[in-house]
């Protein structure tokens, strides 16, 4: 007995590992520990920086929240918060701190990963171009020097950053009562000279500021990069490849991934399965055929039922989904094949049902958080993959079934299979479990809730809790087809069923069998014996399981809403669009949350329940059911949402090339004069300048070149203009001499060499001025494009010789700053976007209007240009934020959403559109149509939300820049 009794306490408190410097996080090679309490870490990729709205990224978490994550990784950006040498900026939107406590608010757990490189379709991985371009041997690495590497120029450019960055995330680790609980170091990288001890290098300068969370790195699959070099090891997964989904076959996937649990068993032993970033979604490339929509379907519903389940299956207890939310890559911060909306398909704004519904059951069920595999078995039921896990201490087991091999994926395959201690072929009615083609689904048996027993399961679990002394286990199923459930339970049952579906029960010994197919809506079975043993079930069909919340109450102490910590999930909601949050308070239930109609709603919680809130306003219709439940209308009343009509509001027009004007007086522009580059790529010719933008601090975005050479009748004319520009994947570039268009660079490679014909009436005795604006897409990523093709990296622009001098600069309108609110339009010339510019060049459209939404609606609003083909690009800038950025001849993206926040809901909003036609038919000098529109009207959201547009005044007026 005394043995047994040790035995036993060995088995409860396996051997933990932590990293010597805190044990607030331990591990095993079952799971995490976070404070003590074994965790399956279920979490959602969200950047902050791409919602640059500090009062909606509690909205993020909440909603993160409500789908049953419990964590929330973030990257920061290098590029963003150090823009410049010396200056670390961590104020206004770059202010992370009220994201950590809306996190630690809400109970959401975080990943910091700060990089410094962090991909991410941003430009240069976020590293700052003040940093891509620092000196450097010859490249044997990612970038022009020794970038990511231990080089000691790269070193000192990384301080001020980590610095920053660092002390930030370690104000806010779990040690010191925030939310932090793992800290990522650099991203997706490799073993190789310098690069170890770069790794090391950040890793003990973050503990030197304070870290002691245990870091990790995540590779970039199973290739053992930097596998000891941090404290945990992860890699990451993109089954359905991970960028340009737009133009992929969503009917095509490749094959599904066995390797993973053998990879990481190896690779290592004793430490949780790890995917730091699992594909949740995808990027899209400039020119996609198909766009977000098309990732949608690719990385869908059944993909995150098939390959979530495989992860599980592989072991997985720590599982990152990148993205949870997307958001907008604004302003230049795209790379240069990324366009504005990083939408990545995201669980936010599709497949929230099906994430929530794993979430929750993830949540619910802490026998699931260690298992052994116990077998696989493709053999058995041919074409399907069948995996059983079970937890060693209770013996529940969990089988998940799959198609075999994607080959399969169009049949559904019907099957009967043995599972459980008491190895029952089931269904035991004689009916069939069904595998719908591109499909997977979880069989829990021998499986403890409350205090009672399940001894199966062939619907889906999603939650169970205990209401009032009995146990309320949820469960779900595709409506129509057939599951059995058998649970524990003897003598006389007596059964009570509320709701559409049928069920019938059967006893016998010792165990009561339901059998059902889910009809529409919800389901309650009450079964109870003589000797006072209660079972609930609540059984939905699928569509209704997706609009089951389950929010948590708030418990005492510290880390009061964190479930496995004090929260408790005492009730559950059915049938609404989203539960936000929800207290208890005495006999009053408040839920927050949002809703888009009139809603009827039923609530199981606990009996004390005698009124309820909703967005704190007092629900009138709440009754109570004959069976306990609680059933009520939320009611929703349609807003009068007015917008603005902007193709006829009026527009105030201003050109903005006047650098091809003889007597351009060089506003604002910087001379290039450098005579020296550290790029590799030399020029091509017009030495002695160099003209890489970047070497003179311009790292993206619309930028003019101006030069000037001289000419009269005793030199020999010039017959062309030869151009080598790059800018680029997607660049283009324009080209006059002394005001007239030469023409247009805009093939969608890297770099151009252009000959651009000169006439002799072109030419003008005295000043002739060459002026060329092009595009600088941004920086490439690591792995892409980083080495060895010119434009990868050196945007050079190399004009004809004989030019003496040169100026550089952004668009002329954003110089003067055009783009801002406030800034006195008044005396220009009142014309169009649609009416456009009468030659091709550059024009600047400005308008203003009002709005007045409903408070306490969230109305998501995005900006909609027509989808015709033209020969342009336009950037649109809200209040001064530039927030998108249209290229009409590639496409796709023709809707930019815009946060309320960046637009006043309830003031003068400002809207800028520069217009620069690269070619000279009409559809190319206008923009064909640009509406606002809205995208749903749900009574609810984030209220508050405070808006932060600096005006003209603010940005440019004190530096004396001229109107
Ligand atoms: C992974 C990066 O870590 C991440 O930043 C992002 O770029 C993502 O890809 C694609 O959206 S790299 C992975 C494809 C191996």
């Amino acid at each position: 007995m005394v043995q047994l009794f040790i035995l036993l306490v060995a088995n409860c408190q396996p051997q933990l590992s932590y990293n010597g410097l805190t044990t607030a996080i331990e591990w095993d090679n079952y799971s995490f520990f976070i404070l003590g309490n074994r965790t399956f870490i279920q979490s959602g990729e969200f950047h902050m920086w791409r919602l640059p709205v500090p009062s909606l990224w509690r909205d993020i978490i909440q909603k993160a929240k409500a789908a049953g994550l419990n964590t929330i990784s973030v990257y920061f950006h290098w590029g963003l918060i150090n823009p410049r040498p010396g200056e670390v900026d961590l104020t206004g939107i770059n202010d992370y701190q009220p994201f950590f406590d809306a996190a630690k608010e809400e109970g959401i757990w975080v990943i910091a990963r700060p990089g410094p490189y962090i991909n991410s379709e941003t430009s240069t991985g976020g590293i700052p171009g003040h940093v891509a371009w620092i000196p450097g041997d010859p490249p044997w690495n990612l970038y022009n020097g020794e970038l990511r590497s231990n080089d000691t120029f790269y070193h000192a450019a990384w301080q001020d950053y980590w610095t920053g960055v660092i002390s930030l995330i370690s104000k806010n680790q779990v040690t010191n009562g925030g939310p932090v609980i793992l800290l990522q170091i650099e991203n997706e990288y490799y073993n190789g000279p310098g690069q170890n001890q770069y790794v090391d290098q950040l890793r003990q300068r973050a503990i030197q500021l304070g870290v002691v969370i245990p870091t990790f790195v995540n590779d970039a699959g199973e290739f053992d990069n930097l596998v000891n070099d941090t404290d945990l090891y992860g890699f990451d997964a993109y089954p359905l490849s991970a960028s340009g989904c737009g133009n992929a076959n969503p009917a095509i996937w490749p094959a599904i991934p066995t390797t993973w649990r053998a990879y990481f068993d190896a690779t290592v032993p004793g430490k949780p399965h790890f995917f730091p970033e699992f594909q949740g979604g995808s990027a899209d490339n400039w020119g996609s055929t198909g766009g977000y929509a098309n990732c949608r379907e690719l990385v869908g519903y059944n993909f995150q039922r098939v390959f979530y389940h495989q992860m599980w299956a592989d072991g997985a207890t720590a599982e990152n989904f990148y993205m949870f939310y997307g958001g907008t890559t604004w302003s230049q911060l795209p790379y240069s094949q990324g366009y504005t909306s990083y939408d990545y398909g995201a669980p936010i704004t599709a497949k929230y049902g099906e994430l929530k519904l794993q979430s929750l059951f993830l949540r619910s069920f802490t026998d699931f958080y260690m298992t052994d595999l116990i077998k696989t078995d493709t053999t058995t039921v041919p074409n399907v993959f069948i995996t059983q896990l079970q937890n060693p201490l209770s013996k529940s087991s969990f089988y998940i079934f799959r198609p075999n091999s994607v080959a399969t994926t169009n049949t559904t395959i019907n099957f009967q299979y043995n599972i459980g201690q008491a190895n029952t072929l089931v269904p035991q009615n004689g009916a069939s479990l069904t595998l719908l083609g591109r499909d997977s689904f979880v069989i829990a048996t021998d499986l403890s809730f409350g205090t009672s027993k399940l001894q199966y399961s062939t619907a889906s679990l999603l939650t169970f809790l205990e209401l009032d002394g009995s146990d309320l286990l949820v469960v779900y199923g595709y409506t129509g087809m057939p599951y059995e459930m058998a649970f524990e339970l003897s003598g006389a049952v007596t059964q009570i069923i509320t709701g559409p579906t049928q069920v019938t029960g059967k006893a016998t010994n010792g165990t009561y069998i339901l059998n059902f197919s889910p009809s529409t809506g919800v389901t309650l079975v009450n079964l109870t014996t003589p000797s006072g043993q209660d079972i609930a079930v609540l059984i939905a069909d699928y569509n209704a399981a997706t609009q089951i919340w389950q929010p948590t109450i708030a418990g005492r102490g510290n880390f009061v809403n964190y479930v496995g910590m004090s929260a408790s999930t005492p009730l559950i909601v059915s049938g609404l669009y989203l539960v936000r949050n929800a207290s208890l308070d005495e006999q009053n239930l408040a839920l927050w949350g949002d809703v888009g109609e009139n809603t009827k709603i039923e609530i199981f919680g606990p009996s004390v329940i005698a009124s309820l809130t909703w967005n704190n306003d007092l629900v009138q219709t709440l009754t109570q059911t004959g069976t306990g439940t609680w059933q009520a209308i939320i009611p929703f009343s349609t807003p009068l949402v007015s917008l603005p009509d902007l193709e006829s509001a009026t527009w105030r027009y201003r050109d903005s090339l006047p650098e091809i004007q003889p007597d351009f007086d060089g506003f604002a522009m910087v001379p290039a004069n450098q005579t020296t580059t550290t790029s590799v790529f030399p020029p091509y010719y017009g030495e002695p300048w160099i003209l890489y933008a970047d070497q003179y601090g311009f790292h993206a975005g619309n930028l003019v070149w101006r030069g000037t050479f001289m000419h009269n009748s005793s030199t020999t004319a010039p017959t062309a203009i030869n151009i080598s520009s790059s800018g680029a994947v997607n660049y283009a570039a324009s080209v006059w001499l002394n005001t007239n268009y030469l023409g247009a660079s805009d093939t969608r490679a890297r770099t151009n060499n252009n000959t651009f014909p000169v006439s002799d009436e072109s030419l003008i005795d005295g000043e002739n001025t060459v002026v060329v604006l092009q595009d600088h897409m941004g920086g490439d990523l690591s792995g892409q494009d980083m080495c060895c093709t010119p434009g990868g990296r050196a945007r050079d622009l190399q004009q004809p010789r004989g030019l003496q001098g040169y100026y550089l600069g952004g668009l002329y309108g954003e110089r003067a700053g055009w783009h801002l609110p406030g800034y006195d339009d008044s005396l220009w010339e009142e014309r169009t976007p649609f009416q456009g510019i009468a030659q091709p060049g550059v024009g600047f459209f400005r308008t203003t209007f009002q709005l007045d939404l409903p408070e306490n609606y969230d109305i998501p609003l995005s900006f909609v240009f027509d989808s015709t083909i033209g020969h342009y690009r336009s950037q649109l800038y809200v209040n001064g934020w530039q927030m998108g950025k249209r290229i009409a001849n590639i496409g796709p993206q023709t809707a930019f959403p815009v946060h309320e926040g960046i637009l006043d809901y309830h003031g003068i909003n400002t809207v800028v559109l520069s217009l620069w036609a690269l070619g000279n038919g009409t559809a190319d000098r206008a923009i064909p149509s640009f509406k606002l529109v809205a995208n749903g009207t749900y009574a609810g959201g984030i209220q508050g939300i405070s808006t932060n547009n600096p005006d003209w005044t603010e940005l440019r007026g004190n530096f004396g820049v001229p109107l």
